[in-house]
């Protein structure tokens, strides 16, 4: 069995890419980075790589983590700037023992040092949107914005390996320096082939607080299907919110078994993403909400034309 899992429509031209040249058959991990690199370059998304929104000094910060479930190894890189693919650089630093998760100048040293390509990531259409912004409302409470992107791909390879990776550009208009959740192991992603592999999205603060991917595979260890696990892990953590802090963020994950068997939950009503398998095209679903309970739903053609139709159109100031 091979699967992946990717958040948001947006995984849907990557995942399919990987699934067509055989990646996620042979290794989970490289499926992974070429995924990603694969959305990063992609302009139109807005959470991701070249084309992510800048923090409120207009400069664009990345976050991105990986971690390979057959040794628990992971890299992460936060606040970093004019680094064309954190993915990769993440996959790096998963190589190391020690020193794996480097922060902005460190990070970005690391990635000069080994040949990794640096590049100017605030694109002219990312500085339109934060232009936009400005002449708007200034004193927004800082969420993920709607059609907010980040990237987080889950993948079991034919060997049975299990690996996770994110990556984004965090909260539009962030505080310089603002980290969230994706480069936080056991929060943005966790993975261990013995039992599962977990990615979120959403509101990093509030993710943060549950080290909600840990939790998933926690579950998963204890023999809980991975559908249970997500739901049960997602409910706990919005029901704790709810009742600490009397608010709840955005909150979204998605998951797979040592099996290939996926499992989703969030607590928001336009969440997507998309799953491939051994036996299942790549598909993206769509995530409703109905009295409580969650269902999901093929994306019509109609609905996949039209999400790339809004990330594409002209912005006007
Ligand atoms: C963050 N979790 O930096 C990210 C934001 C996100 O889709 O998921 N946006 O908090």
């Amino acid at each position: 069995m091979w699967a992946m899992i990717g958040t948001w429509r947006m995984a849907l031209e990557a995942i399919d890419q990987v699934v067509k040249s055989d990646e996620c058959k042979k290794d989970a991990g490289s499926a992974i980075v070429k995924a990603i690199k694969q959305i990063e370059d992609f302009e139109y998304f807005k959470s991701v790589g070249y084309g992510g929104l800048p923090n409120e000094d207009m400069d664009v910060e990345l976050d991105a983590g990986y971690m390979n479930g057959d040794t628990l190894a992971f890299g992460a890189i936060m606040a970093v700037r004019d680094i064309k693919n954190p993915i990769e650089v993440a996959y790096a630093l998963s190589k190391e023992y020690t020193s794996c998760l480097l922060a902005s100048a460190g990070a970005s040293r690391f990635a000069r040092n080994h040949g990794f390509q640096q590049k100017d990531m605030l694109s002219p259409r990312a500085k339109l949107h934060y232009l936009k912004r400005m002449k708007e409302e200034r004193q927004v409470e800082l969420k993920p914005y709607i059609g907010h992107d980040t990237v987080g791909i889950c993948a079991l390879d034919e060997k049975g390996s299990l690996c996770a990776g994110t990556s984004t550009s965090g909260l539009f208009m962030k505080k310089a320096g603002r980290v969230g959740d994706s480069p936080i192991l056991g929060s943005g992603y966790y993975a261990d082939s013995d039992y599962g592999c977990c990615s979120a999205t959403g509101l990093g603060e509030d993710l943060m607080k549950g080290c909600i991917s840990f939790q998933v595979v926690e579950l998963l260890k204890q023999g809980i299907p991975v559908q249970e696990a997500c739901s049960q892990a997602l409910q706990a953590l919005h029901d704790r919110l709810l009742r600490k802090q009397g608010k709840v963020g955005d909150l979204s994950i998605v998951a797979l078994d040592k099996n290939g068997n996926f499992g989703v939950a969030t607590n928001i009503d336009n969440f997507s993403f998309v799953y491939a398998s051994k036996t299942q095209a790549p598909t993206v679903y769509l995530v409703k909400k109905q009295n409580g309970k969650m269902e999901l739903e093929v994306a019509s053609q109609q609905w996949l034309n039209d999400y790339l139709t809004t990330r594409m159109a002209a912005i006007e100031l």
